[in-house]
């Protein structure tokens, strides 16, 4: 038999109901335009055989809105009569018409407003694949009058009601792809009548698995969402390949890969994004396009004015003269990784940067060998994570006052963000005061780096000096709760660090410092400080593992496991209480991933009150990843459900979600380009810095100045609606939001939990430093608005295997091998490539020609 007649007879035999295309007929994948549709375009899209969705982008006025409330526009009411749907010639009739609306894209730095208004029509009878649809509109909505659209029923194309991991899957790993969509006012999108899925070689069109559809509803949720939602289990299939997941009548997903090197994606990216924060040195190329010189390398201002004259210690400065400072004026705090979006440096995250990556590399299994993330360190024969967290601590050591306490952040002298600049060309800096929380959270970081057995191998001398600067902060803190009483010692600056005042931090510090030294002293400090088993050290009284509280926890359950005392040293219901803690940690999460028809662990009592934002499912991985690094006798059961949870939250962020979005930058086909993050406000490109890891849940948008409380009003139906609100998962809008911002210690916690899983694959020796790419096709000069046709050209790499983008100077970017380039301006035309592979390595390539 032909291969064709396999792939028909392999149909016909198991799915009467998949007429797919022969082998030789199937349609190539177009690569979909990145960023968001412009305005006035129209676009017809078949959900499901049934429901059509017809979506008109209608631009914003161009006026920034008055303060106040924003009168939401009215809602239209659809008549079914006003659409004529005709389906091969043939009118089909439309039983019910449904509508929602929501913001697609709203950037920070100019009003461009786009809002996608979105018509569903039910049809009361189904379609067939291949059928030529066609919807007219008669009625009155002017945004709507006269609109003709046309779609095929494409058993092919691509259907938005099928979500998944859009980078793709290992061979072992558990993998899953969901179904399901919301339809505004008409609610939720049935399940599908269908019972099976295929899923298809993209490049031979070989259906190479099938399997059933099944239930997956959303639980403990109070609002009726993702009830419809069907999982496709595929797991058997380890096949590596690209392949496509198709759904009969629902169409097909993105293309996906499954191959090794997927861990070694997520890990290689997210590190990308921690280069991408680096502070003090600079971000260069081969190892990035998102280039700038070493930034804030000046020495940064102990202030000499009254704290209260200078701009943004707003908050701090009733607080300021507590701890005066004692060193006067300028020294260098060079170094670390810039703290979120913007360019500061808080001593609490740093801290726990340092934790969550030291962290790995003491305990993750085989994470501290990892030598090949592709950083300018990479391939020095020591671990990359560990050198990422010297790199942090060797600034943190720096951070301190002459009397041994910690300044609570670096920070612009003169405004509050250095939001208008490349970090290169940032603000003189300075230090805020020294509180106790950012004090003890150092002192612990350092300790801990100091006991680490892996970094005091690597770095004996740096750790013999962390644990001097550590000991002189606890001292520190001694005097203060002496003088002021234990409880009254801490004053608030900002929320960084201000759960449960400076107590966690406390306990963390005596824990670590413990670990360290094993002296008595500490010991005694730990148990009077630390009880695992209170729910008033969780978050809300619920989240477990929260702040320093979290970090003292994991350290003292894992002290000995990894080799910093022995297990003599401990006792034994601390320890007990810790351990026991970190599993209940990740029983949460393994539960509410269980219970998320999407299994990102959206924690329940979050759920319960319709909450989001600030939410990063690299936090959960984290918490899981580590409870599987237990061989606590009951792990040897729980530890596949775990390493399920992690890969069920990665595929969320990786485009395994209602609206498909992935919510990594620089991985996935649907990318958003507004981020939360100076650097890419400021910048050339239209695409964001790579690795930066994206808030996967928000309640709505944020409030900012050029649309104020537009994007909110403009929603249909509302997010905060009394009955049928904007489901939570669907709430994504690419626009500056800042309850999709991270910070560092996210970062890090995804890395580590990415790094476990690549450290169990075959890419955990590959080596992999950088490579340096080349765009050829480059003319010496540059004539306006003719075609540049450019190509990129990797020796060694096989192109034919990566995702890569490009953009330029006034061009949108764009997926290709190749790039068609139009120089529309005059000057200096610039021109770039990003390449990526299924295993996560990277390469760039930047071209400039034309008049300076
Ligand atoms: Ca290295
Ligand atoms: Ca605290
Ligand atoms: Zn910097």
């Amino acid at each position: 038999m032909t291969f064709a007649l396999r792939v028909v007879a392999a149909l016909a035999a198991c799915l009467a109901t998949l007429p797919l295309a022969r082998a030789e007929t199937l349609p190539a994948f177009e690569p979909p335009r990145i960023g968001p549709p412009a305005n006035g375009s129209v676009a017809l899209q078949i959900i499901s055989p049934t429901v059509l969705e017809l979506a008109i982008i209608v631009g914003g006025s161009p006026k920034v809105p008055p303060d106040g409330p924003f009168p939401a526009p009215e809602v239209p009411r659809f008549k079914p009569a006003e659409f004529t749907v005709s389906v091969d010639g043939t009118t089909a009739a439309v039983r019910e018409v449904g509508f929602r609306r929501r913001a697609v894209y709203a950037p920070l730095k100019q009003r461009d407003l786009r809002v996608g208004n979105y018509v569903y029509l039910q049809l009361e009878s189904a379609l067939r694949d291949h059928q030529k649809v066609e919807v007219t509109y008669a009625g009155g909505v002017p945004w709507l009058a006269k609109v003709r659209a046309n779609a095929t029923s494409d058993p092919l194309r691509l259907g938005p009601a099928v979500h998944c991991n859009q980078i793709g899957y290992a061979p072992d790993w558990p993998k899953t792809a969901a179904v399901g969509y919301y339809l505004g006012d008409l609610h939720e999108l049935p399940a599908p009548a269908a019972k099976e899925f295929i899923v298809v070689n993209v490049r031979t069109g070989e259906v190479v698995h099938r399997g059933a559809l099944t239930p997956r509803p959303e639980r403990n949720s109070p609002q009726p969402w993702y009830r419809h939602v069907v999982e496709a289990d595929f797991s058997p299939l380890r096949t590596p390949g690209e392949y496509r997941l198709v759904v009969p009548g629902h169409g097909a997903s993105y293309p996906f890969f499954i191959d090794e090197g997927m861990a070694g994606t997520f890990a290689r990216t997210y590190a990308l994004g921690l280069y991408h924060q680096r502070c003090g040195a600079a971000n260069a190329l081969p190892f990035t396009r998102f280039t700038h010189d070493a930034c804030h390398t000046a020495p940064v201002e102990v202030p000499a004015r009254p704290v209260k004259t200078l701009k943004g210690f707003d908050e701090a400065d009733a607080n300021a003269d507590l701890f005066p400072y004692v060193r006067k004026g300028s020294f260098d705090a060079a170094g670390g990784h810039h703290d979120a979006g913007d360019y500061s440096k808080y001593t609490i995250n740093s801290a726990g940067l340092i934790h969550n990556l030291l962290f790995a590399v003491d305990n993750f299994q085989g994470v501290a060998e990892l030598d090949n993330l592709g950083l300018p360190e990479s391939g020095d024969g020591v671990s990359d994570l560990l050198q990422i967290a010297k790199w942090e601590s060797d600034f943190l050591a720096k951070l301190h006052d002459d009397d041994g306490a910690f300044y609570f952040l670096v920070y612009p002298r003169d405004r509050r963000y250095e939001d208008d600049v490349l970090p290169d060309h940032g603000d003189p800096q300075i230090v805020w005061p020294k509180n106790t929380a950012a004090t003890a959270a150092a002192v612990a970081a350092l300790a801990q780096a100091a006991s680490s057995p892996k970094f005091r191998e690597r770095y004996p001398e740096a750790a013999k000096q962390y644990l001097q600067v550590a000991r002189r902060g606890w001292d520190f803190l001694v005097a203060a709760e002496q003088k002021l009483g234990r409880g009254h010692t801490y004053k608030k600056f900002t929320h960084y660090g201000d759960l449960f005042q400076d107590a966690d931090e406390f306990a963390w510090a005596a824990c670590e410092l413990y670990l360290a030294t094993g002296d008595a002293r500490y010991e005694r400090e730990l148990r009077t400080r630390l009880n695992p088993r209170d729910p008033n050290t969780r978050r809300w009284g619920w989240r477990r593992l929260s702040e320093a509280y979290g970090n003292a926890i994991r350290s003292y359950a894992f002290a000995a496991r990894s080799g910093r005392v022995e297990k003599n040293k401990l006792d034994p219901q601390l320890l007990r209480g810790c351990e026991d803690e970190v599993i209940a940690c990740a029983e949460d999460w393994w539960k509410a991933a269980r219970a998320c028809a999407y299994g990102t662990s959206y924690p329940e009592p979050t759920k319960r009150v319709l909450g989001g934002g600030w939410y990063f499912a690299g936090d959960q991985a984290f918490d899981l990843a580590v409870a599987a690094q237990l061989d606590y006798p009951a792990m040897a059961d729980r530890r596949p459900a775990f390493r399920e949870a992690v890969v069920s939250n990665f595929n969320y962020d990786a485009g395994c979600n209602p609206v498909n979005v992935c919510y990594i930058t620089g991985l996935g086909w649907k990318r958003p380009v507004e981020i939360v993050h100076q650097y890419s406000q400021n910048d050339r490109r239209m695409m964001p810095l790579s690795g930066i890891p994206l808030g996967g849940i928000q309640e709505g948008f944020s409030w900012f100045g050029l649309y104020k409380s537009e994007l909110g009003a403009q929603t249909y139906p509302q997010d905060g609606a009394k009955t049928g609100p904007y489901p939570i998962l669907d709430r994504w809008g690419d626009s500056f939001n800042l309850q999709t911002e991270f910070v560092v210690t996210n970062s890090a916690r995804a890395l580590a939990a990415a790094a476990w899983l690549m450290a169990q694959s075959p890419l955990r020796t590959q080596p992999w430093k950088s490579q340096s790419a080349e765009i050829s096709g480059v003319p010496a000069s540059a004539r306006l608005n003719e075609h540049v046709a450019l190509r990129l050209n990797v020796a060694g790499l096989d192109l034919n295997e990566a995702r890569v983008v490009w953009e330029g100077r006034d061009n949108p970017a764009v997926f290709g091998r190749d790039f068609a380039f139009t120089p529309r301006h005059a000057g200096e035309q610039w021109v770039e490539a990003e390449a990526q592979w299924p295993d996560g390595r990277r390469v760039f390539a930047v071209a400039t020609f034309g008049a300076k």
